[in-house]
């Protein structure tokens, strides 16, 4: 199957696909604002750069990682955690940009979860081979807030599993512009991304950039 780049900017209803209660793809929905979204996140990341975090076993994670907002996601030798400062730096994370916290409110908004304010946004890059393994996420104080994901550059596919880890997982297509909402029940459920394919993206070449919006604290 082959779509026209812009072909979906035009048809500018995003429509909700529920995958799993609470679950909702909105395919597309960022891809009004990825521009700005895009130009907002080459400014933060000369402040807080991409970096490979160690996991508390001792593995380099494959994923280059940042944050910003008021609480950003770390994992270190001691374990996993949010930090208010980058331990790169020393410093707080690069405030969350205008345009990042719109579109996390709006798409929350639109999968039926009104009044999100997420205060922290991990940022992960992914190259060629990069992986996420199936995790649930579990270090927020409130799992009553959803979490939204925001899919950028090379396309990639995400895996969905159950509520244990040994759940086979479905295996679901995402690309640039889709927005993930996790809400409700589908808030603990296990996920993963599988290791990057090569290819070039118009916009961020090699890469698949991914926003994650939290309420953390
Ligand atoms: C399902 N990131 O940073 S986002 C993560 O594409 C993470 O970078 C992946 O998993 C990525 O923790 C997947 C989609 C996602 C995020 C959070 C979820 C799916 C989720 C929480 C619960 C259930
Ligand atoms: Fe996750």
């Amino acid at each position: 199957m082959t779509t026209n780049l812009f072909d979906r900017v035009d048809g500018a209803e995003p429509s909700g696909e529920p995958l799993r209660p609470g679950a909702v793809l909105l395919r597309g929905f960022a891809l009004r604002s990825a521009a700005s979204c895009l130009g907002a996140l080459r400014a933060l990341t000369a402040q807080a750069p991409f970096r490979h975090m160690v996991t508390p076993g001792g593995l380099r994670m494959s994923v280059g990682m940042t944050n910003c907002g008021g609480l950003g996601w770390i994992s270190d030798s001691t374990g996993y955690r949010y930090s208010p400062t980058d331990p790169e730096s020393g410093k707080p994370w690069p405030q969350m940009p205008d345009c990042f916290s719109r579109l996390a409110t709006d798409a929350a908004a639109s999968a039926g979860f009104s009044g999100f304010h997420p205060d922290a946004c991990l940022i992960n890059r992914y190259e060629v081979g990069s992986r996420l393994s199936l995790h649930q996420d579990k270090d927020e104080k409130d799992f009553t807030a959803p979490i939204v994901s925001v899919s950028l550059g090379m396309p990639a596919v995400f895996q969905l599993g159950g509520f244990k880890r040994a759940d086979r997982p479905l295996r679901l297509p995402v690309e640039h512009g889709d927005v993930l909402v996790w809400g409700g029940s589908a808030r603990l459920l296990f996920h993963g991304i599988m290791p990057l394919k090569q290819g070039l993206h118009a916009v961020l070449g090699a890469y698949r950039v991914n926003l994650t919006f939290r309420k953390a604290g």
